[in-house]
């Protein structure tokens, strides 16, 4: 019986040894991509409200670009070519409350304003309804548009929340100085990627737009896709 029992538990053991190197070649074989541990302040703190972080979304919706190192200073737009300009969500990590975005034309500052640009005059395009703030590729309310076309002039594109009435999140820094409860030193809300596709090739005219319409900055409250642009200053 005593010999029966080891014999039982050493077959247990190369068993359970056989059934752990069998998975670990499964692992080799049907390894993903592996990503480097994400220790940036705005992954960090998606991370900590339990969200995915902009790189993350970004990764696994095929744009092979980084958060950190690939953002450009871009706060103003111009039509690239023919065609209207393209502006939708892909993603909404923000709060669950009636998200809205569109576009405004670009006013030069007046000197009365203190270098201040006016509050733009805002022209709404789409609306994400409460429950799908939490996702990847948000449905929009109908009645939105996905495109528009702003003529010859300069632009910038824009984002509410209904769970921060009055404020207008812009990709202009300056106009956050509309929104009392953003610091001087954080009103950069607008974080402007230029797309790549999964090889790394960069898409012409297209930029991916992470977010902040609060001040925790994980950036990605809201991620957006803007394509037949190019920045202008
Ligand atoms: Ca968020």
């Amino acid at each position: 019986m005593k010999f029966y029992v080891q014999a039982l538990g050493l077959f247990g053991v190369l068993f359970g040894l056989g059934v752990a190197v069998a998975q670990d070649e499964t692992n080799q074989m049907t390894k993903r991509p592996s990503y480097p541990p994400l220790k940036d302040p705005a992954s960090l703190a998606a991370i900590a409200c339990g969200e995915p972080p902009l790189q993350t979304i970004l990764w696994r919706q095929g744009y092979k670009v980084n958060t950190v190192q690939d953002e450009i200073e871009a706060q103003r737009f111009v039509k690239a070519g023919h065609g209207p300009v393209i502006y939708k969500p892909i993603a909404a990590y923000g709060l669950y409350k009636i998200c809205s975005a569109g576009w405004y034309p670009v006013k030069p500052a007046s000197a009365a304003s203190n270098s201040l640009p006016p509050p733009p005059e805002k022209h709404l395009l789409w609306r994400i309804d409460a429950p799908y703030n939490k996702q990847d590729f948000p449905t929009v309310m109908p009645g939105s548009s996905l495109q528009f076309d702003p003529g010859r002039q300069r632009f910038g594109l824009w984002v509410s929340t209904a769970g921060f009435p009055n404020e207008t999140i812009c990709t202009e820094d300056a106009l956050q100085a509309y929104d009392p409860r953003f610091k001087p030193n954080d009103r950069h809300k607008a974080h402007v990627i230029p797309a790549r596709d999964a090889s790394g090739k960069l898409i012409p005219n297209t930029y991916l737009i992470g977010w902040e319409y609060s001040t925790n900055n994980d950036d990605q409250d809201v991620v957006t896709l803007v394509s037949n642009v190019k920045p202008v200053q």
